[in-house]
C-alpha cells in the first residue's frame, strides 16, 4: 500500500476518533482487500499521529484473547493496540459519555512490567518474571465505526477500538494468586452483566502478554519497563449508557468502578 493511502486511512479514523463519529469500515468503502500486515502499518501511522500531538504511550494491549470476544466480535485471532496517557482513568472517576461514539466495558487483567521484553520466543513464564505487579482494569473500548462492527484489518486499524482504561489500585506480585482462576464480575447498576476466569484469556492472562511480544517482535518492537499492558477482555464486552455506574471485581486483585456523566 501507498505511505499516502496508509497515512490517509490513519487520519480518516483519527479524525472520527477526535471528532466523536462514527464511520463506514474502510474495507467496505476505501480498501476492500486490505490484509493483517497492511493494517498494523495504519495503525502504526494512527500511533505516531497521536505521539505527534504530544500523548505518550502507555502501554500496548492485546484483544480478542477470549473465546467470549472472537465470538461477539465475529472473528478468530487475537490483536494489538495501544493504551495512550490522554485514556487513563482512575477508579471511582465520573467519565464523560459525550466523548465516546457507542462505549463498551471489559474487565481485564493488567500486567505493569518491572523489565523490558524483547521476543520472539517468549513464554508465558518468562513474562511472569518480568512483571513487576499485576492491576486490575476496566477498559472502555469505543470502535470508531458504524455499529461496533469490523473485519480483523478493520479493527487493527483503528487502534484495536482502544478509548480509555479505568486502573485500580490494589496490586498484587505475580506469584501471589493464580491468575488463570482469577474469578471476574461484570456490574452495571448493581447488576450482574458478565462473569468469567482469567483462564478464559488463553488459557491465562500471560499467555497473552506472551503473545503479544512476540507479534510486536515482528515489526521489531518491544515491551517496555513501567509499561501498563491489558490482556484482554475475560468475558464478552458490555454496552453502556450515560448515566450508568459499572462496578467489576476480580477475586484477590479488588475492585474498580466508574460512572458516565452526561
Ligand atoms: C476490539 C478490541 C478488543 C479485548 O479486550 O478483547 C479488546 C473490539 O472488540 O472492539 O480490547
Ligand atoms: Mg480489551
Amino acid at each position: 500500500m501507498e505511505a499516502t493511502l496508509q497515512r490517509k486511512l490513519a487520519t480518516f479514523l483519527l479524525e472520527a476518533e477526535e471528532n466523536v463519529h462514527d464511520v463506514k469500515r474502510i474495507t467496505e468503502t476505501k480498501v476492500p482487500e486490505l490484509t493483517v500486515d497492511q493494517a498494523y502499518k495504519i495503525q502504526r501511522d494512527l500511533v505516531d499521529l497521536k505521539l505527534k500531538k504530544g500523548l505518550t504511550i502507555v502501554g500496548p494491549k492485546m484483544g480478542l484473547t477470549s473465546k467470549a470476544k472472537m465470538d461477539q466480535m465475529n472473528v478468530k485471532d487475537p490483536i494489538y493496540g495501544y493504551i495512550f496517557s490522554n485514556m487513563v482513568h482512575e477508579g471511582g472517576s465520573n467519565i464523560s459519555r459525550k466523548e465516546l461514539i457507542h462505549p463498551k466495558v471489559e474487565a481485564e487483567i493488567a500486567f505493569v512490567l518491572g523489565e523490558d521484553i524483547e521476543g520472539p520466543g517468549i513464554t508465558a513464564a518468562q513474562v511472569l518474571r518480568a512483571t513487576a505487579y499485576i492491576v486490575p482494569a476496566i477498559e472502555i473500548i469505543d470502535s470508531r465505526y458504524e455499529n461496533f462492527k469490523f473485519t480483523l484489518p478493520d479493527v487493527i486499524a483503528d487502534n484495536a477500538s482502544s478509548s480509555k482504561v479505568v486502573i485500580g489500585d490494589k496490586i498484587k506480585l505475580p506469584n501471589e494468586l493464580d491468575l488463570a482462576l482469577v474469578g471476574t464480575t461484570l456490574e452495571i447498576n448493581g447488576e450482574l452483566k458478565a462473569a468469567g476466569a482469567g483462564a478464559a484469556v488463553l488459557g491465562h492472562p500471560a499467555h497473552a502478554v506472551a503473545m503479544l511480544v512476540n507479534m510486536l517482535a515482528k515489526s521489531g518492537e518491544k515491551l517496555h519497563k513501567g509499561e501498563v499492558i491489558l490482556s484482554g477482555a475475560i468475558t464478552e464486552a458490555i454496552l453502556v449508557e450515560s448515566g450508568d455506574t459499572v462496578y467489576a471485581k476480580w477475586d484477590g486483585l479488588g475492585e474498580v468502578s466508574f460512572s458516565f456523566v452526561d
